[in-house]
């Protein structure tokens, strides 16, 4: 492990460097390079300006995390600490505080690259900082987390590429007073893979809390449904129970602890469990019809008993939900001539509609607990008390499977517009106000820009969405025809493929591969019946460094392009009225009073503050003023703490004067 003082700003065989602004090439190799030398040694984090590289090594590293370690990042600037998410969190807390504005945190990364790890990293520093300097202990971030393990029961599962996959994507707020302290939380959710429910691909499962709650004999006997998850058709057919690196037993006694912890009661878990037990027996409802023998298409429910012990379970008359299973309404006409009339489904419409049935309700489920944990962790507190937040953003990473369907296509569209947002922010926006502000600039152009692929998916009138939402507003659209549609529209596209488009054999009919960002993937349009993190490796292995698997992600993250930006670019930057109010006090020139423009103060400050390189350091635009080093930065606010006291007692003096 590398040393916690240890911030590499020169090259050092054994531990490479801790920035990858400080390499003198920025070649792929290089790049590689420094990654794998730091990987070898243990070495997770590396920095690009103020963020934070992280490769996941799939094997435990209890020395990193250690609350010692944890300490010792307390009140450091990231130039002065090996790089670690802690070092991030401090940074963003200083910022928070300072600059009164609110911070977000996005974590990028293929699925299975450590974004949600790294989310939980995050927010246990905070939870530190609470405990430390507003000695708290029992306090907001501590519910957050705990609201946090809830949740990955419920919305994370095993799939093909992460053990504890996040199946929903999350934004959570920690909202601060004025003084700095946490006082409350919020967590929004967005698109739950609710199809998960009833299907997805062999050798995945379901959410975790279905097996968790299975292992629990006296919560089964109590509801009196069956404790074996094979019994289940909807935990069946993807043919996976149990998963190595996870034990259901001991995280099922773990999501209880956190549920009294936010304030469950043993009934209001009850409903829980009802609920669960509920949505696995529906799976088992089928369905016949009589069409030997009388010729007649309309279905009935064949397992009554089990159709029995769902109504049971949700607590509602068996014959009501037999009806809303094998039936649908339709309203005829409109206004007072407006009628409904009840129309009975196939076997195949009553499978449908019992799927759907199982999964809104799971989705429900879930909502419902987000919303209970959103009023706990508000903490009763009022509006006006807050101040300002930091936000951390963790959704599901970009995922390529052999059969890729519906959920795949909306889970790589928030990737590629999360993506987007990256690239605005930080390599086109960045560059853009330089060049405004007169700052003088080489621009960097060659990044691998995503507008073209997300204008194919979301482009209005016509878009891969658009044509999507029309076909389902049709209602009579079929796979072949929407595929025809898609055709008409983007066969030339660069970005979009099908068979009929390409004569490529390797593209099977009904399906149409999109060229994402971070790969091709190859999208079914039947149902399946679903067969700036760096991940390390594809196979899960420990402590494994597969070079052409993270060269290829280095070079979708836009890594390369990134550190050119960060290394030659100014990590601060500042409007000149805002800088010259808190820092006047450094130069005589503008304290206490300053006549001239702003910016003619802030280059007297500047003046007066000695910085070193100051040539090189800071910039000054038309409105603001740019620092290159978070160094320089903080060498203004280190100059401020300690000329502070003085200045207070000076203003006293003039007070008492005026008195
Ligand atoms: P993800 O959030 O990026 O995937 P996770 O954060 O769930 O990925 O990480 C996947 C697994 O990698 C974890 O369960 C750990 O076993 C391991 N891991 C991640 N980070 C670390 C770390 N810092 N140290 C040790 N092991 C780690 V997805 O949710 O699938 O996009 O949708
Ligand atoms: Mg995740």
């Amino acid at each position: 492990m590398e040393p916690i003082n240890s911030y590499n700003n020169s090259f050092d065989k054994n531990i490479g460097l801790s920035d990858f602004c400080f390499l003198d090439k920025i070649e792929e190799i290089d790049i590689l390079s420094n990654l794998s030398t730091r990987f070898n040694r243990d070495i997770i984090y590396t920095y690009i300006g103020d963020q934070v590289v992280s490769i996941n090594p799939f094997s435990k590293k209890p020395n990193l995390y250690d609350e010692k370690l944890l300490k010792s990042y307390q009140n450091m600037y990231m130039y002065e600490v090996s790089p670690h998410i802690y070092a991030l969190a401090e940074d963003t807390y200083k910022k928070l505080v300072l600059s009164k504005e609110n911070q977000c945190v996005i974590i990028t990364g293929e699925s299975g690259a450590g974004k949600t790890e790294s989310s939980k990293i995050f927010l246990n520093y905070l939870k530190n900082i609470s405990n430390d300097k507003f000695n708290k202990t029992e306090n907001i971030i501590k519910l957050v987390l705990e609201s946090n393990n809830i949740l990955e029961s419920f919305g994370n599962a095993k799939t093909l590429r992460n053990d504890n996959s996040s199946r929903f994507g999350k934004f959570i707020e920690i909202e601060f007073d004025g003084k700095g302290s946490p006082i409350s939380g919020k967590i929004s959710q967005f698109l739950l893979e609710k199809s998960r429910v009833h299907s997805r691909a062999i050798g995945e499962r379901s959410f975790h809390i279905f097996y968790q709650f299975l292992t629990s004999r006296e919560l089964t006997d109590r509801h009196q449904i069956p404790s074996d998850p094979s019994y289940y058709k909807y935990l069946k057919d993807s043919m996976c129970y149990s998963v190595s690196t996870v034990n259901d037993t001991k995280d099922f006694q773990s999501l209880i602890g956190s549920l009294k912890l936010l304030g469950w009661s043993e009934e209001d878990m009850n409903s829980i469990w009802r609920v669960l037990g509920a949505i696995l027996l529906i799976g088992n409802i089928e369905f016949s019809n009589d069409v030997e023998k009388n010729n007649v298409d309309a279905v009935y429910v064949s397992t009554p008993d089990t159709l029995k012990k769902v109504a049971q379970l949700l607590q509602c008359k068996t014959d009501l939900l037999e009806k809303s299973l094998i039936s649908r309404s339709l309203t005829l006409g409109a206004g007072k001539r407006q009628s409904s009339i009840r129309v009975l489904l196939n076997q195949s419409q009553a499978r449908e509609t019992r799927d759907a049935f199982a999964k809104v309700l799971y989705d429900r489920l879930f909502s419902s607990i987000i919303e209970r944990i959103n009023v706990t962790i508000a903490n009763g507190i009022d509006h006006k008390c807050i101040e300002m937040s930091i936000g951390i953003l963790d959704i599901y990473g970009f995922e390529i499977f052999e059969n890729n369907s519906f959920e795949q296509f909306i889970i790589n569209y928030s990737n590629e517009k999360l993506q987007q947002l990256f690239i605005n922010l930080v390599l086109r926006q960045e560059q853009e106000e330089y060049l405004k502000e007169g700052i003088e600039w080489k621009t960097i152009d060659n990044y691998f820009d995503n507008t073209p692929i997300i204008d194919l998916i979301e482009g209005q009138p016509v878009g891969l969405i658009k044509l999507l939402e029309e076909a389902c507003l049709i209602g009579q659209s079929t796979p072949e025809l929407l595929l025809q549609k898609f055709n008409q529209f983007f066969s030339k596209n660069n970005y979009f493929e099908s068979f009929e488009s390409t004569n490529n054999f390797q593209i099977e009919s009904k399906s149409f591969t999109l060229k994402h960002y971070a790969g091709d993937v190859n999208y079914n349009l039947e149902p399946i019946t679903y067969i700036r993190c760096i991940k390390s490796n594809n196979e899960k292995r420990a402590n494994y460094f597969d070079f052409e698997c993270v060269k290829h992600q280095i070079k979708y993250l836009n890594i390369q392009e990134t550190i050119r930006v960060r290394k030659a670019g100014y990590c601060h930057k500042q409007h000149y009225t805002r800088f010259l109010n808190r820092y006047k006090m450094l130069s005589n020139e503008t304290w206490p009073f300053w006549n001239g423009t702003p910016k003619e103060g802030v280059m007297a400050i500047v003046k007066a503050s000695q910085v070193q390189n100051s040539l090189m350091e800071c910039q000054f635009g038309k409105k603001k003023l740019f620092i290159k080093s978070a160094s320089t930065l903080f060498h203004f606010e280190e100059l401020r703490t300690k000329i502070l006291p003085k200045v207070v007692i000076e203003i006293q003096r003039v007070w008492r004067g005026y008195m």
